[in-house]
C-alpha cells in the first residue's frame, strides 16, 4: 500500500487527477491517470522486458498501451515529459503493446489485435535491425524533446511502460 501511495504521489503530484478504484475484483489496483475515457498507469519504477511489462498490466486488469490517435499520442507525450527522468539520456524506452506482425512490415496493437494505422515513427524507424526488432517502444529524443516510436528487441529491459485501461478491457 505504501508503494502505491508513493507512486500516486510521484505520478500525480497534486494535479488533482482521481485515483480509479473500482468495487469488486475487476478494476485495476494501481492509481491511474485519467484522460477522457482513457485511463493509464505509468510504470516508472519497474525495469523489464515487454513480456514482463505486459504481465504486470494483465495482473492489474489492464493491457500495455495502444496509441491509436494523434490526440492520444500527444497526451502520452506530454505526460511522459512530465513524469520520466529527462536527465536519463540512455534508457528511455517505454513499452507499448505494438508488435511486428508475422515478421513482416505490418504492425498490430497486441492489446486489441487491430492493425496500426496512425503512426509516429522516429526518422529511420522501424528498421528491424538484426531482424529481431518486433516490439514497439516510445523513445524520448533528447535533442528535440519529442517522444517518437521505434522498433526494438522485445527482450530489451526497458525502464518504463504504460498500461491502458478502458471499459472494453472488461467487456469481452
Ligand atoms: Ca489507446
Ligand atoms: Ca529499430
Amino acid at each position: 500500500m505504501l508503494v502505491y501511495i508513493l507512486i500516486f504521489t510521484f505520478i500525480l503530484g497534486g494535479r488533482g487527477a482521481p485515483t480509479f478504484s473500482k468495487d469488486g475484483n475487476y478494476g485495476p489496483m494501481v492509481p491511474l491517470v485519467v484522460n477522457g475515457s482513457n485511463m493509464y498507469y505509468f510504470g516508472l519504477i519497474h525495469t523489464g522486458t515487454a513480456v514482463q511489462a505486459e504481465a504486470f498490466c494483465r495482473k492489474h486488469n489492464m493491457d500495455l498501451i495502444s496509441i491509436e490517435t494523434p490526440e492520444e499520442h500527444a497526451f502520452i507525450e506530454e505526460s511522459l515529459l512530465n513524469y520520466m527522468d529527462l536527465n536519463d539520456r540512455h534508457d528511455t524506452c517505454v513499452w507499448t503493446s505494438g508488435r511486428r506482425y508475422d515478421g513482416g512490415n505490418k504492425w498490430i496493437w497486441g492489446a486489441t489485435g487491430n492493425p496500426i494505422h496512425y503512426t509516429n515513427w522516429r526518422a529511420g524507424q522501424p528498421d528491424n535491425q538484426q531482424k529481431v526488432e518486433n516490439c514497439l517502444e516510445l523513445t524520448h529524443l533528447v535533442d528535440s524533446g519529442q517522444i517518437k516510436w521505434s522498433d526494438v528487441p522485445c527482450d530489451y529491459k526497458a525502464r518504463y511502460f504504460i498500461c491502458e485501461y478502458n471499459n472494453n478491457t472488461l467487456d469481452f
